[in-house]
């Protein structure tokens, strides 16, 4: 077998894939070719491993380290004819980006699945639970609306037919992307069986913030993730000509939409350490000399406490309705997704802070798929740090060393799981 390959050779394989030469970054979203290249480049690795690779109905990715009936803990086989994968332990992360996004934030995850594994075998580690890597689509809820898609669906808390029929920036349905994609839609939905097999899932990110930096560590484990939500809000007024158009005569949803904005960052900034932010708008037509017919954006909001996150959106639905009255438009908020603050598994966490006592615990105001599972199987997770403290964008980055202490942190807790 080669050489194991470190999770940094591993990031500069994929390192054109999805490239943005407009945003700058990579833009990887899901079922795009850029994604797909991303998952043929992550089984090709793991199947030269000899990972037993398979993508589930929700078009998650399980690729599978098992055991041997003699060396397994614990449950009988249920028979020869397949591997008894329950009590595995899941680690991985997810190959999509945001528009613009960095070449770490989720890959980073994956590419140390993939090293850590070839540090156990170097080790000559014997498994005595099944271990998969997995691969969830959709994190960033970049393309379809909804983050951690993917997780959401096996865990039910997302609707198989609501997720059929959310429709991406030119209108296409998930149903249709994943059928061209060459994945079934009508076999997404809740796996309880898949899940009540899993002992444990621990997800290694790169960390989005400054934690790290600041205290000099390489690597931290992670305590919670704060409240966050995305809403839509369409604003709907009447176009007309630029020119042509009094003032007294407009219906302009723009400058509704200049009021969402700017009271969405007053209420924000009167609520200590709650963050808000419009970083998508879309106005239709979109012509410099046309006043606008409607106008689309995006509020993500987040807080520790998802009262307040759910205040702050009321307060800035409430203005935004005013403005639109004066105005003559209309508005529709309608809420994409909301994850409540999640404390990652106790136990979990102290047995991961045994094998890792010098690192520190972290809470992060960034989503991920090890949250949203948080409530269906224990789950954990390890950050590695990032210079530049920025994520999402191409200032993202993590230094080869620390991606390497994050394997072999990564590889540490795997072993302890595992053994
Ligand atoms: O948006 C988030 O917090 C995550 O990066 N998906
Ligand atoms: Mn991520
Ligand atoms: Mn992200």
């Amino acid at each position: 077998m080669s050489a194991p390959a470190n999770a940094n050779d591993l990031l500069a394989e994929i390192e054109r894939i999805g490239a943005d030469a407009e945003r700058g970054g990579y833009t990887r979203p899901v079922f795009s070719s850029a994604e797909l290249e991303l998952r043929s480049w992550f089984e090709s690795h793991a199947s030269a491993r000899g990972l037993d690779v398979e993508t589930d109905g929700n078009g998650i990715i399980w690729a599978w380290w098992d055991v041997s009936d003699a060396d397994r803990r614990g449950a009988e086989a249920p028979g020869a004819d397949r591997p008894d994968r329950r009590g595995a332990i899941v680690t991985g992360s997810h190959l999509d980006s945001v528009p613009g996004g960095g070449n770490f934030d989720g890959p980073l995850g994956v590419a140390s699945a993939l090293a850590a594994i070839d540090l156990l075998r170097e080790k000559g580690v014997v498994l005595r639970h099944p271990l998969a890597l997995a691969v969830f689509p959709e994190e960033e809820g970049s393309r379809f609306g909804v983050a951690c898609l993917g997780s959401r669906l096996i865990a039910g808390i997302v609707a198989p037919e609501t997720v059929r029929a959310l429709t991406d920036e030119g209108g296409r349905t998930f149903a249709d992307v994943a059928t061209g994609a060459g994945f079934d839609p009508s076999a997404i939905g809740p796996d309880t069986e898949r899940l009540a097999g899993i002992a444990a899932f621990v997800e290694l990110h790169v960390e989005q913030g400054r934690g790290l930096a600041d205290l000099d560590q390489p690597v931290a484990l992670a305590g919670a993730i704060i409240a966050h939500g995305r809403w839509h809000v369409r604003i709907e007024g009447r176009g007309d000509h630029a020119g042509a158009t009094r003032m007294a005569d407009r219906h302009d949803p723009v400058v509704v939409a200049a009021e969402t904005v700017r009271s969405l960052r007053a209420h924000t900034l009167v609520v200590d350490d709650a963050r808000g932010t419009v970083g998508r708008i879309k106005v239709t037509p979109g012509g410099t000399n046309v006043i606008a017919s409607a106008v689309d954006l995006w509020i993500d909001v987040r807080h520790r406490d998802e009262d307040a996150v759910r205040r702050i959106v009321s307060e800035v639905t409430a203005a935004t309705e005013r403005a639109a009255d004066a105005e003559g438009c209309t508005v529709v908020v309608t809420e994409q997704s909301f994850s409540p603050t999640v404390s990652f598994d106790p136990a979990l966490r102290s047995r991961m802070q045994a094998v890792l006592p010098d690192a520190p615990v972290l809470d992060t105001g960034a989503g991920h798929d090890a949250g949203v599972l948080a409530d269906v199987i224990p789950t954990g997770m390890l950050f590695v740090r990032n210079p530049t403290g920025s994520s999402h964008t191409p200032a993202e980055t993590a230094g080869p060393e620390d991606v390497t202490a994050g394997v072999h942190a990564l590889a540490a807790v795997l072993e302890n799981l595992l053994t």
